[in-house]
């Protein structure tokens, strides 16, 4: 059987005692990617088996899990794992460094454990011990999916377990080993004739109805937002999911993208900004093209890492921490932006200067936040110059960092927000804004329970973000 384990994330080893996880975890792992329990008690013990270190076993244990993952480092640990609660710990530590976690659990018949257990030297737990692990195993195997892994594998035989085939594959977002060279397009928001204006000034060609493509290679890098607003967008679909098929472009999701798929999957969203228009030319389009949408769209990597790590692309800029890590956190952040649930004098989000802020060494571009020309702060570059409001579709070549733009026919859709050359507001002000918002409402409304509200989780905030975008 091969086992598919993402690289980097946390993998957890779970089964009774002799159960075989020590001996798996030797064969498959290098030996300082585990990290065990009873290593750790004699770490603190200089025994194994003293069950009275077990507490302080755990703290070491948990520690260097957590240095592990901060570092991005595949890490496997080698412990019972049995309890949800000793679970709990683990898997707030990947949340927090935004990793997924795997789970091997090893389910083996009760003979081969008993007879395991009975014949080992090195450990004195009972028959009793066996039993009670095997039982806490068996009633939380259905919990276990429950609680959100990215993948559950149950090894129920000793054929299994010797059958295993470890292949460690990449996050969805690590692409580094892919080195370009690159055109990474702005917002397109359905203006096809701008877009192929743009690939043809790139260089990009196309036989009739064939996908565009580069002579020498070259490969578009979507940088989100395909939909909403704009005059063709089933056409502008069919012209990317073309190419990505084709291994001539790449995608990220945009916030409007990833609406349309919620809005695709019959979950319940505020049809506006865009978004009706969309729906209205995919009523037109055969179900099989929806359906492509649909799985299209669903593969999408939240962002994108590219060229050895020296490029990165994500719809609303990503700081450095989160590069090529995988979340629900990092997804909200690379489709929105650093949402504050924060409102300027029309009513819109505040748009925090993230970039002011950034200080890593990969290039990053985003698009999301309209501006007349394409804005420049430390390593990152907002290439969203408004096509569909009027202004202009904007490519950035990679590796050579110029900048190729081709003016809108005209303007498509009125922004909410009029274009000006820096839309984005100090990080300070911002939390000064949002102290006074909160201080206001709880004067008002003696309601504190308003600061609880999450806003990057806030379906006002999204809706006010797709408004804006
Ligand atoms: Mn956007």
């Amino acid at each position: 059987m091969r086992l598919e384990i993402p690289d980097p994330s946390l993998v957890l080893l779970v089964g009774p005692t002799s159960s075989g996880k020590s001996t798996f975890a030797r064969a498959h792992f290098a030996p300082t990617a585990v990290v065990s329990s009873d290593a750790c008690r004699a770490i603190v013990a200089d025994d194994e088996n003293d069950q009275s270190a077990t507490d302080a076993a755990f703290q070491v244990l948990h520690l260097i899990v957590a240095k592990r993952l901060e570092r991005g480092r595949l890490t496997v640990v080698d412990a019972t794992n049995v309890r949800p609660a000793a679970r709990a710990p683990l898997l707030e530590l990947a949340h927090r460094c935004h990793l997924p976690t795997v789970v091997i659990a090893f389910d083996l018949p009760l003979e081969l454990c008993e007879a395991r257990r009975a014949v080992r030297t090195d450990r004195d737990a009972g028959a009793e011990v066996l039993q009670r692990q095997r039982e806490q195993l068996h009633r939380g195997i259905d919990g276990l999916v429950a609680e959100g892994h990215w993948s559950v594998h149950v090894l129920r035989s000793a054929e299994e377990v010797a059958g295993v085939e470890i292949a460690r594959v990449p996050l969805p977002p690590d692409r580094r080993r892919d080195r370009g060279p690159f055109d990474v397009v702005g917002d397109v928001h359905g203006c096809l004739v701008e877009l192929e204006t743009l690939l043809a000034r790139l260089g990009y060609e196309r036989e009739r109805e064939a996908p565009w493509r580069h002579p020498q290679g070259r490969r578009v890098v979507f940088v989100g937002d395909l939909v909403d607003r704009g005059p063709r967008v089933a056409d502008t679909l069919r012209l990317a999911m073309d190419m990505v098929d084709a291994g001539s472009a790449l995608a990220v999701p945009g916030n409007h993208d990833d609406k349309l798929l919620r809005k695709l999957h019959g979950r319940t969203v505020h049809v506006a900004h865009g978004l009706e228009e969309t729906l209205a030319e995919l009523a037109q389009a055969p179900p099989t093209f929806v359906d492509r949408v649909r799985d299209f769209l669903e593969r999408l990597p939240s962002h994108l890492v590219l060229d050895g790590g020296r490029l990165v692309v994500a719809h609303a800029g990503l700081p450095q921490g989160l590069h090529g890590r995988e979340s629900r956190r990092v997804r909200d952040r690379a489709l929105f932006g650093e949402t504050t649930g924060v409102l300027d004098a029309d009513g819109l989000p505040m748009r925090v200067d993230w970039a002011a802020r950034y200080q890593g060494r990969a290039l990053v571009v985003f698009g999301h936040t309209p501006v007349l020309e394409p804005r420049w702060r430390n390593q990152a570059v907002d290439i969203d110059t408004g096509c569909v409001f009027g202004g202009a579709l904007t490519a950035l070549r990679w590796p050579e960092r110029e900048l190729v733009s081709v003016p809108a026919e005209r303007a498509y859709a009125v922004p909410a927000r009029a274009m000006v050359a820096d839309p984005f507001v100090s990080p300070e002000v911002v939390r000064r804004r949002e102290r006074e918002n909160r201080e206001r409402d709880i004067r008002e409304r003696g309601d504190r329970r308003v600061r609880d509200r999450d806003p990057r989780t806030s379906d006002a905030t999204r809706s006010a973000e797709d408004r804006a975008s």
